[in-house]
């Protein structure tokens, strides 16, 4: 007998895994867990039903979602990552040594607990002695402080479930009181292509961009995400993410990635056109 995951991209497309085995189903506080061991893509887990990472593709994730805001401000000391309970996000942090210290705000402690167990290969960093890990609402612990971080990183769900607050004007107006005079926020910003993924991109990118002077999205390659077609947000108070990239100084860090590089990095910020009229048009009320 064969057993297939599904998870639904539209009310009319799905995208099914042939899996080996479920190697894992729980439910936490917040939301269901469960893991999944398949030929095609390794092992893979879900919260809710939908996929958070793969073995075969999270590199491109966790590669766009830190090497981007990384080389384009090099001075990059105190981060604060919220969500991530995978770890991926943490380990690209840690191989850099110019990073003193990281706060990371996961909610669901189980998400890390069985990550620790199935997926140690991305949970390495967060027993690095930089890493601060807290089991607290983000929207919560961001809300009193002030002018402490370089860089925000948002690794969150999507804005339905425990992750809904994490894409509100109140958590994004905190993210730039906590971020010093020229920090950067970097999240997860859903996809362009589908109706219901690509409301919700427009709708992050219109209160993100009511706070920060610099406000762009950068896409991505994630196959096993809805349409396959993703994008990051990338917004700051001083730093333009292409202008201001000195691709000399990180490549001369000598970091070995499998999926960025910093002509991807430059090609990421340039966008199709319908995706550029969805981000600019005015007449989205939400
Ligand atoms: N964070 C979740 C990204 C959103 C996925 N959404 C979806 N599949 N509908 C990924 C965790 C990686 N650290």
């Amino acid at each position: 007998m064969e057993l297939w995951f599904s998870e639904f991209h539209s009310k009319g497309v799905k995208l099914s895994i042939r899996i080996d085995k479920q190697l894992y189903s729980g439910k936490s506080d917040f939301q269901r867990i469960d893991v999944y061991d398949s030929e095609e893509l390794g092992k893979f887990f879900t919260l809710d039903g939908y996929i958070m990472i793969t073995e075969k593709d999270e590199f491109i994730y966790h590669d766009m979602i830190v090497h981007v805001p990384m080389a384009t401000n090099p001075n990059i000391e105190n981060v604060l990552v919220i969500g991530a309970g995978d770890g991926g996000t943490v380990r690209e942090l840690v191989r850099y040594k110019s990073i003193k210290k990281i706060d990371m705000v996961e909610i669901d402690r189980m998400v890390v607990d069985v990550c620790r167990e199935y997926f140690p290969d991305s949970t390495c960093g967060l027993d690095d002695p930089r890493v601060n890990l807290l089991f607290e609402d983000g929207l919560k612990f961001i809300s009193d402080k002030v002018n402490e971080y370089d860089l925000i990183i948002v690794d969150s769900t999507d804005p339905i479930g425990p992750g809904e607050g994490l894409f509100t004007s109140e958590f994004y107006g905190n993210c730039f009181k906590s971020l010093k005079r020229d920090g950067i926020l970097v999240n997860q910003h859903e996809s362009p292509f589908y109706d219901e993924y690509s409301r919700l991109m427009q709708r992050a990118h219109k209160r993100i961009r009511e706070f920060f002077p610099i406000s762009k999205v950068y896409q991505v390659h994630i196959p096993t995400y809805a349409s396959g077609h993703w994008l990051f947000g990338f917004a700051s108070k001083t730093y333009d993410p292409v202008k201001d990239l000195d691709a000399d100084k990180w490549n001369a860090l000598g970091l070995a990635t499998r999926y960025y590089n910093t002509d991807i990095h430059k090609g990421a910020f340039a966008i199709p056109n319908y995706v550029k009229e969805l981000l600019d048009t005015e007449d989205c009320h939400f």
